[in-house]
């Protein structure tokens, strides 16, 4: 369940360096390396999957995991009470590009709300 050619599974098993926040048994989490908010982090799972939907039809604890861990990252992050957002991006018209499934925690200051 790791693809030795994703870039995020690189990442997960360390291969790949990137500057990591948190992790547990089921999820890793680390900065994006182009961030668009002060907090900018991506929460990936351990196993490989191209994107949450694929996810959430193969494992949807998983996706609970995932959110779970955003919660985490966000109380490290001290963004806990101000507020964060979170997104899946899937698919092209979304603009994914990793196709690994992550999820974007966004946070540290007031967020534009925006469809593009
Ligand atoms: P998405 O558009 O949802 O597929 O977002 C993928 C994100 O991954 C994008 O915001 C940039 C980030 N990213 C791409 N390559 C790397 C990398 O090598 N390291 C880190 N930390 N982030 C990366």
């Amino acid at each position: 369940m790791t693809d030795p050619d994703c870039l995020f599974c690189r990442i997960v098993a360390g291969a790949v360096p990137a500057t990591i926040v948190y992790s547990d048994a089921d999820v890793v989490a680390f900065r994006d390396i182009n961030p668009h908010a002060p907090v900018h982090v991506l929460v990936v799972p351990r196993l490989h999957y191209a994107d949450a939907a694929a996810l959430a039809a193969a494992d949807p604890a998983l996706v609970g995991a995932m959110v779970s861990g955003a919660r985490s990252v966000a109380a490290g992050e001290g963004v806990e009470k101000s507020g964060y957002r979170l997104i899946f991006n899937t698919g092209p018209d979304a603009g994914q590009t990793v196709f690994h499934a992550h999820l974007h925690l966004l946070g540290g200051g007031p967020l534009r709300l925006t469809m593009a």
